[in-house]
């Protein structure tokens, strides 16, 4: 049995929730050392049964129930009239919701079947690219949305994405379909036990998300609504769920629907088995990156060496590749309160290559150019050697396209890197002349797989967002935006950041809640006085002025502990370059 899983270890906190015993010291662990700590954190979604009470990916309760959700994506595979497919969530699941949906409507299309998959995120397509985490708070946003997209369907099979079972927007989409049972059949897809769920009240309803989801439990003893809600252990980073949490969804819809598919075209029938050896080949595949270990930490190396000295990352990304270095970029601002220009991505062919509901976004702002022209226009004129740029692809894109945009990287920056998957041992020309360009490249050779096979590529692209989501922690590590595990300029733009913002101020100064959360509010308004009108605020509205406040878990810490006013912590604070630095020094 592992640490966290002792009943007395955090026991106020769900497992998303909790710290990893194994990473309490990531914040001074070397680059290697911080892949060798998120291999065995990510190694912890395989685990097979420990003897508790945590249900495991490979428990056979839970490939049971993902069987029986393929056999529903297989029914309405073969009679599509009418029914739809739904995937939503927010934040990173609204992310993958999309990216799983894309993926699949896609290999439809190749049949000539009618597409059946929907997605939703919170806050709708910029969320996509970037973090709207209020409209999460909002379960009635949820509802409707769900409404919208089901209009005139008569059979929907709707999957709710909540790494944390906690979303209200998910919980509200989850109430709705509980309530219109003839045509929605819910399932709920998170990485916590049901009675570990958030039980917070949420204003205006009458259900809480626990309280939905022990509805669905009992519902899901006759088949009327689905739970899957194995453990995955805690993250590397606390509470960091775009990490496992964002993992362990990937595997488990594309294991769902790969069987659907399978079933319904294939003439190979949904069966346990064939669930489980598709999670032992994800497990491999998660083994097989981990192999790569000096070269992921080269890239954590560079990559922060350029956050350090105030230069950026940039993801250049092919295909299906290029979207999962959008996902892990647009998540740093929310992590990390990185600013949006520290970590990009951009995607070949931009908004026609990402082909998402609400078409392109460009005019929304700088974050949401992400054609390769946009970097060529925007990013490249301004690059200097303290920049990194990293290339993302696979043998099936254009190499020779590789070579000559990573040509012009070239002449700017010697920090070039590149990641790139193939079957075939014998490398292209092109290859040989990307692996010149750049400093190093991880080479992912995946022998003996079969790349016409949609399955294989979802393993390179898991093994892709393993690659990315160390790259882009390590570099934060690097800078020092973590203390111990955990994430110390953590925005708290919804309720459940700012509740954890909260915690973190607790466990780090050991004073009341109550005095932690004036403490944090003072930091959020800039007051070292709280007045009445803020204080008869509601979280929702404490969460929109966070959006504007900058290094608030800090400023409140330092403050709290040091009872200095918050602008002498704030130049305290600016005095630093490092957060984590800062912190240990100034605090008593
Ligand atoms: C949704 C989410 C995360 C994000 C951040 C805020 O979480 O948007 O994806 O990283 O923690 O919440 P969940 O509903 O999937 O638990």
């Amino acid at each position: 049995m592992d640490e966290w899983e002792s009943s007395d270890y955090e026991p106020s906190l769900p497992v998303s929730e909790k710290s990893n015993p194994l990473t309490r010291d990531i914040d001074r662990a070397s680059p290697s050392g911080i892949v060798g700590m998120f291999e065995a954190c990510d190694a912890q979604m395989f685990q097979r049964e420990t003897g508790t009470n945590y249900q495991r990916l490979f428990d056979n309760q839970v490939v049971t129930t993902l069987a029986e959700v393929a056999k529903r994506v297989e029914l309405i595979l073969k009679d599509p009239q009418d029914s739809l497919v739904v995937l939503s969530g927010c934040g990173t699941s609204g992310r993958l919701a999309f990216f799983i949906a894309s993926r699949f409507n896609e290999s439809l299309k190749q049949l000539n079947r009618t597409l059946v998959y929907s997605y939703i995120i919170a806050g709708g397509d910029s969320a996509l690219l970037s973090s709207q985490e209020a409209p999460e708070d909002d379960p009635e946003l949820g509802m409707l949305s769900l409404q919208k997209v089901c209009e005139g369907k008569k059979r929907v099979l709707f999957i709710g994405v909540s790494c944390g079972l906690s979303a209200p927007f998910v919980a509200g989409q989850l109430d709705f379909c509980l309530q219109h049972p003839e045509v929605y059949t819910p399932v709920l897809l998170g990485f916590n036990p049901t009675h570990q769920a958030r039980d917070e009240p949420i204003p205006g309803c009458s259900f809480t998300f626990r309280s939905v989801a022990q509805r669905l439990q009992e519902l899901a003893q006759r088949r009327k609504a689905f739970l899957i809600n194995p453990a995955v252990g805690p993250e590397a980073i606390s509470g960091s769920s775009r990490m496992k949490g964002g993992s362990a969804t990937k595997i488990v819809l594309e294991v769902v629907l790969s069987a659907a598919h399978a079933a319904a075209f294939s003439h190979t029938p949904v069966a346990n088995d064939g669930i489980l050896q598709h999670m032992r080949e994800y497990e491999r595949a998660v083994e097989m990156t981990y192999q790569h270990r000096e070269g992921i930490a080269a890239l954590i190396e560079a990559a922060g060496r350029s956050l350090q000295n105030e230069g950026s990352v940039s993801y250049l990304g092919w295909g299906p590749m290029a979207f999962l270095g959008l996902i892990d970029a647009s998540e740093c601002n929310p992590t990390f309160g990185a600013d949006y220009a520290d970590i990009r991505g951009f995607i070949r062919g931009g908004y026609k290559d990402l082909n998402n509901n609400e078409g392109p976004l460009s005019s929304r702002g700088p974050e949401f150019c992400i054609a390769h022209e946009d970097f060529l226009h925007h990013v490249l004129p301004g690059l200097t050697d303290r920049d990194t740029v990293l290339l993302i692809y696979t043998q099936s894109d254009d190499l020779q396209e590789v070579v000559n945009l990573g040509s012009k990287v070239r002449e700017k920056t010697p920090n070039i890197y590149a990641v790139h998957h193939r079957t075939d041992s014998a490398e292209a020309l092109q290859q040989v002349s990307i692996n010149e360009l750049c400093s190093s490249t991880l080479d992912f050779l995946w022998r003996g797989s079969v790349p016409a096979s949609g399955s294989v590529f979802h393993q390179w692209e898991l093994s892709t967002k393993l690659v990315l989501n160390v790259v882009s922690t390590g570099a934060h590590i690097l800078k020092g935006k973590i203390y111990q595990n955990h994430m110390i300029d953590v925005q708290a733009t919804n309720s459940k950041l700012y509740r954890r913002a909260t915690r973190l101020l607790q466990k780090l100064s050991g004073r009341a809640e109550s005095e932690c959360e004036e403490a944090l509010l003072k930091a959020i308004y800039g007051a070292d006085k709280l007045t009445k009108e803020i204080t008869s605020c509601d979280i929702t509205a404490h969460a929109q002025v966070a959006r504007n406040a900058k290094k608030v878990v800090p400023l409140a810490l330092v403050s709290l502990l040091t009872g200095c006013s918050l602008k002498q912590v704030e130049s305290r604070l600016e005095q630093r370059r490092v957060l984590r630095d800062a912190l240990e020094e100034l605090l008593p």
